[in-house]
This record gives C-alpha cells, sequence and structure tokens, in this order.
C-alpha cells in the first residue's frame, strides 16, 4: 500500500487533511493546497470554519502573504474547513496540528490530541499516513499516538495506517517563510513511511528533509527550544553576575562574543511565547522515571522564569533609594507581548510582573502598542507613575522621549528589563536609572 500512496503523493492526487487549523495547521493546509493538493481542514471552532471557507484569515498579528494565499486556496476550492471528522474518511494523508500545552506542574495536557486521534481513528481510511507536527516529548508516538490509532481503527501500525512525527519549526511573523525555508525532520514509523514522509514534504519544502525514526524527531525539536532556553538562561545569569560586580552585561556579552565559537545570548526581562518555556519541560517528561539525574534544563527554566520578579527587585531598590515604598506607587509597565514588534501575549514574563507588583501593594499601568487592550498614549498613561518599567523591546520604546516621560512621571525612575534606554543618556537628564545586566550607580 505503501508504494501506491507514493505515487498518489507524488502526483498530487493524495487527499489531504489537516487536523487544527492553528498558528501552524492553516499555513500548513494553504501551501499543500497552493501545491496543487485538495485540503480538508478540520478544524472545531465553528466561526474559524466559517471565516476560513469565506477566505479571510482568522489568524492575528502581522503573517505576510498569509491573508491572500488563503483567499485564494478558498477561492479555488483547493481548501476546504469542516468540523465534521466523518469527512475524512477518504483522505490518505492525515496532518495533526493540534495544540499540546503543559500544565502548573509542567505535565503535558494531551487532551486536544487524544481527542483528534480519537475521533480520526473510527473513520480513518485503510493505508492512510497520520503525521503529527505538534511538539510533543520523547516518546508519546509510541506510547500515546500509535496505541489510539490501533485501538480505535482496530488496525495494526505499517499494516493498516502509517504513522510519523514531523515537527514545525514556525515563528510568528515568518510563519509562510518558515515553512518552505527551514530543514525538517521527518520522523517514520519505518524507514519507508519516512521515505513517504519526505516525498509529501517536498511539495513545499525546499530546504533538508532528514529522514529518522519517531524518538530522533520528538527529541530534535524538545532539544533545540530547550538548547535556545538555556542559552537565555546563561545570559540572564551572567547579568546578574555583572550587576553584583559593577559590570556592563551588554559590553561583556559583545565582547564574549567576539572570542570563536562564543554566541552569548540576549539577557532581559524574561523568556515567553508558546515555544520555549513548554519544549523544555515536554523533553524532561519524556525522560522522567530513567533515573537520568536533569540539573541543568529545569534549572535554566528558574532562572528565566525568575527575571520578571527581578525587574520588581531593581524597581523596589530604585524606588527605595528615592525614599519611596512600593506599596502604593503606580507602575508604568511597558510592554505586554512576549515578543519584540509583537502582539502576542502568550507565557508573557509582564504577566508574572503584574502579579508580583499587585502582590506588593503597587498598581500597574500597562501599555503596548501591539496589545489592543493596552494601546494609548504611554506618556499620557504614565501621568503621576513613580516610575517606569519596560519589559518588551518594541521598536516604539527605541525612540521613547525621555524628557517627555520624565514630565509625565512624579518620579524620574526607569527600569529597562531589554537595554532599550541608553542608561547614561537617562542618567544625564536626571533619571534614576537600574537596568538588567548593569552596574548600580547610587
Ligand atoms: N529571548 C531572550 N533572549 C534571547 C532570545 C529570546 O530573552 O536571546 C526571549 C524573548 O524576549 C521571548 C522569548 O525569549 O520572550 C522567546 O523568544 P524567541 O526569539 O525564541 O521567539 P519564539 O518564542 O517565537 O521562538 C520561536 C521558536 N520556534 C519554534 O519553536 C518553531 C524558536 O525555536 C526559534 O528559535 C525562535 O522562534 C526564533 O529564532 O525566532
Amino acid at each position: 500500500m505503501l508504494p501506491e500512496l507514493k505515487k498518489k503523493i507524488e502526483s498530487k492526487q493524495a487527499r489531504l487533511a489537516v487536523i487544527g487549523l492553528g498558528y501552524v495547521g492553516l499555513p500548513v493546509a494553504c501551501m499543500f493546497a497552493r501545491a496543487g493538493f485538495d485540503v480538508l481542514g478540520v478544524e472545531l471552532r465553528p466561526a474559524r470554519v466559517e471565516q476560513i471557507n469565506a477566505g479571510v484569515s482568522p489568524i492575528e498579528g502581522d503573517e505576510p502573504g498569509l491573508a491572500d494565499l488563503l483567499a485564494e486556496v478558498a477561492a479555488g476550492g483547493k481548501l476546504r474547513a469542516t468540523s465534521d471528522y466523518a469527512q475524512l474518511g477518504d483522505c490518505d494523508v492525515v496532518l495533526i496540528d493540534v495544540e499540546t500545552p503543559v500544565d502548573d506542574q509542567h505535565t503535558p495536557r494531551y487532551q486536544a490530541l487524544r481527542s483528534a486521534l480519537g475521533s480520526l481513528a473510527p473513520v480513518l481510511k485503510v493505508g492512510a499516513l497520520v503525521i503529527v507536527e505538534s511538539t510533543i516529548a520523547p516518546g508519546t508516538m509510541l506510547k500515546v499516538v500509535c496505541p489510539l490509532l490501533e485501538q480505535g481503527s482496530g488496525r495494526q501500525l505499517n499494516q493498516g495506517f502509517y504513522l510519523g512525527n514531523c515537527p514545525e519549526r514556525v515563528m510568528p511573523g515568518k510563519l509562510l517563510a518558515n515553512l518552505s525555508t527551514l530543514s525538517r525532520v521527518v520522523g517514520g514509523g519505518s524507514p519507508e513511511t519516512a521515505a513517504v514522509m519526505a516525498a509529501l514534504y517536498a511539495h513545499i519544502v525546499k530546504a533538508d528533509l532528514d529522514p529518522a525514526d519517531w524518538i530522533t524527531a520528538e527529541l530534535v525539536k524538545t532539544v533545540e527550544n530547550a538548547y535556545r532556553d538555556v542559552q537565555i538562561a546563561f545570559a540572564n545569569e551572567v547579568a546578574l553576575i555583572c550587576e553584583a560586580l559593577g559590570g556592563d552585561v551588554w559590553k561583556v556579552r559583545e565582547l564574549v562574543n567576539k572570542s570563536p565559537y562564543r554566541q552569548m545570548h540576549l539577557p532581559g526581562a524574561g523568556v515567553g511565547g508558546h515555544c520555549i518555556p513548554k519544549d523544555p519541560w515536554l523533553l524532561v517528561y519524556g525522560v522522567q522515571g530513567q533515573g537520568v539525574p536533569l540539573r541543568l534544563i529545569p534549572a535554566a527554566r528558574a532562572v528565566n522564569d525568575g527575571m520578571p520578579r527581578h525587574m520588581v527587585e531593581l524597581l523596589v531598590s530604585a524606588l527605595a533609594e528615592q525614599g519611596r515604598g512600593i506599596a502604593g506607587a503606580r507602575i508604568l509597565v511597558l510592554g505586554y507581548a512576549y515578543l519584540e514588534d509583537s502582539d502576542d501575549t502568550r507565557n508573557s514574563p509582564s504577566t508574572a510582573l503584574v502579579t508580583r507588583l499587585k502582590e506588593l501593594g503597587a498598581t500597574p499601568v500597562i501599555h503596548d502598542p501591539y496589545v489592543p487592550e493596552y494601546q494609548g498614549d504611554l506618556y499620557e498613561l504614565g501621568r503621576g507613575c513613580q516610575a517606569a518599567v519596560v519589559m518588551v523591546s518594541h521598536r516604539a520604546y527605541k525612540g521613547l522621549d525621555l524628557a517627555k516621560l520624565a514630565q509625565a512621571l512624579s518620579l524620574p525612575v526607569l527600569v529597562d528589563g531589554r537595554r532599550v534606554v541608553d542608561a547614561n543618556y537617562a542618567r544625564s537628564i536626571g533619571y534614576h536609572y537600574r537596568g538588567i545586566g548593569q552596574e548600580t550607580i547610587r
């Protein structure tokens, strides 16, 4: 059956389905539709089904090319959305792009994945290929996905159906570009399956398609994001050292990176988003119970999660030096998104900062040019505040009119979590400036 499937894929006769039309599933569905496949998108949210069938993109934020591509493939009838799993019965390939969050105990929550598999298995076409694109803990394909499909379909792996894991590598703001330019690991339930997966993705990926087994594919995705988290944590820990010893972490970083094979990341006010704070915990979960002493990866998470609280400590210290306590203070919080020039607030470090400020009896006044509920004139918002805290390096903040802000603030205190302000200039016009990784001038 696999050779016939490969031929249908190569000739684009294979009928494709994508379960989960979110920020990964929708661009993937559109790209296969543009490549010439008939694509069925399965989406539980009825409003989103309607929007997509009308050719209107439900994805917030600026995704170059996506809205036009969706309009084109929807109008051309190459992409159709539905909430009805029964329509999957004649699909030859089914991609699964549902959310795989972790909870407060860092345990994966696979409800969406289990629900998708539970609905798919009974209607799955004999000989079909299922590919999980969601990020999952190592071992999930073997222990969760495959058993659910076998039990639900009554068929065996590599006989009644084929199964693969192909983790996505997309970044908000570059979804379509990433999907075609970044290499991908095609983790097959057998080498033959990996080869068929490569034939499929070759229609949309103009980069390496690296065949592998399931565990390798699961490890690569979670490791590449754990790697980034550890690198950022290292930069943050160096920032704390510089503060204690009177160094400037930005200068230290610049000079360290002149040394060959060094690539110190950027320290900052914290690590947010839907990938980096989550994927290290998926990796940890995948190896738990195996007796491997994990010290570095959890510690890196703790360092990064501690940065918003460190920002508050800098603020409390700066206010105290001005003879002002934090309780009752109004604090202008500049930036609520998790990433510069983005409107995405998932796992934003600013959320942790705001919670801590309220615990200490302060009143946060939040501004963010990209987040609808926090837009407005930041200088007006700053009027009467006792300090300003920069949490995100939005372009708008790099051009802050510090003199104008100083007139609005009742105390010229500025805590800079992303080095968007020049410390010497700020101090020269009267600010009491504290920055992550920068010496304290008393
Ligand atoms: N951050 C730092 N210091 C750094 C880099 C990032 O503090 O040196 C912070 C950011 O402010 C943000 C968080 O970390 O709060 C995450 O930033 P990110 O640049 O990693 O952006 P993400 O979350 O969109 O990560 C995605 C990931 N892509 C996928 O998972 C497919 C990640 O693997 C990419 O490396 C990253 O995009 C990217 O390079 O843009």
